[in-house]
């Protein structure tokens, strides 16, 4: 008896870090250390100790994918994104749901955990796209603002299409269309205001040999890697002005984008003084605006595409005569 106790014991030890792990949906933390894929600083929040995130799991047994964050949040929202496959949103600040001004380079994310102020009931699980969908899940948040809390969230592989590596960002952002105050996996584009492209994040392989079934006998941390993607920014396709020597107008300026960017046409004198902007800010990825030279003095001009996306400038001149 006394051996099949020890015995069972050391097969609970060895076993239990592992997949299949089923997690307790009731608000208690029962991750394993093996099953933190990311540890974030508990101090480096940009938005104070009330809004920091510490520690996010993953771990799965054959149907279900199991995710848990510890965190603190005060009148703000996490998000946690994940990317499942080819696809997703490159821009959450179009979403329908959890607008964010937060967008995504190289990996693209499919999926949302989002909650607002420690309130599930508020948020959820949801596939993105154009348009938003709910997916079911089960999932406790314990805690309240301002103090420590912990997130369980389980959502069946079938519902996230069964995927091969899953790759995860998880964010504290402010309300509608606000930035970033914390990220983990750490990320540079996140400083606390104005828009983050995040680049970075942490893959997890969850189907590792590809027979279709998640990999048992595995601890998560070692089969987890921090990807950084290439930031890869919107360049110019195409840009002309039509003519680009008139008397009269209109004057067409035609520009094309790789990608949506917002873009600004700066017109110029010669000598580099800067005049006015002819088109300020649009968010567009193909425009052919009709500009107006009526009140611009004979001379020569020259006229600077930008965006605000791309540190890259264009320069075209222009002659009125
Ligand atoms: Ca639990
Ligand atoms: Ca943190
Ligand atoms: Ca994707
Ligand atoms: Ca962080």
């Amino acid at each position: 008896m006394r051996k099949f106790l020890v015995l069972s014991s050391l097969f609970t030890l060895l076993l239990y870090p592992e997949t299949f792990h089923s997690i307790q949906i009731d608000g208690e933390n029962d991750f394993s250390p093996d099953e933190a894929v990311v540890i974030d600083d508990a101090n480096d929040s940009y938005w104070s100790s009330q809004n920091e995130l510490d520690t996010l799991f993953l771990t799965w047994n054959a149907e279900t994918l199991f995710i848990g964050c510890s965190y603190t949040l005060n009148n703000n929202a996490l998000l946690i994104f994940l990317d499942t496959e080819t696809g997703g949103i490159d821009n959450a600040n179009g979403l329908d749901w959890y607008p964010r001004d937060v967008r995504f380079s190289g990996a693209k994310p499919d999926f949302l955990v989002a909650l607002w102020n420690c309130d599930l009931s508020l948020g959820g699980v949801r596939k993105l796209g154009e348009n938003t969908s709910p997916v079911s899940y089960r999932g406790i948040n314990s805690g309240g603002p301002g103090e420590k809390n912990f997130l369980e969230v389980a959502i069946p592989f079938e519902l996230l299409g069964n995927p091969q590596k899953i790759s995860l960002t998880a964010l504290i952002c402010g309300g509608d269309y606000a930035g970033a105050g914390d990220v983990m996996p750490d990320d540079p584009s996140v400083r606390g205001s104005g828009n983050a492209i995040i680049n970075i994040f942490r893959e997890i392989t969850i189907d590792g040999d590809g027979d279709g079934v998640p990999d048992s006998l595995i601890a998560p941390v070692d089969v987890s890697k921090t990807e950084e993607y290439k930031v890869s920014f919107p360049e110019f396709k195409s840009v002309s002005i039509r003519p680009d020597i008139a008397r009269t107008g209109p004057v067409t300026i035609h520009v094309e984008l790789t990608d949506t960017a917002t873009l600004t046409v700066a017109l110029f004198t010669e000598e580099g003084r800067f005049l006015k902007n002819v088109i300020e800010g649009v968010r567009t990825d193909f425009i052919e605006y009709s500009w107006d030279i009526h009140d611009l003095d004979k001379g020569i001009y020259i006229l600077k595409f930008y965006t605000s996306e791309n540190r890259g400038m264009l320069k075209k001149a222009f002659v009125r005569y």
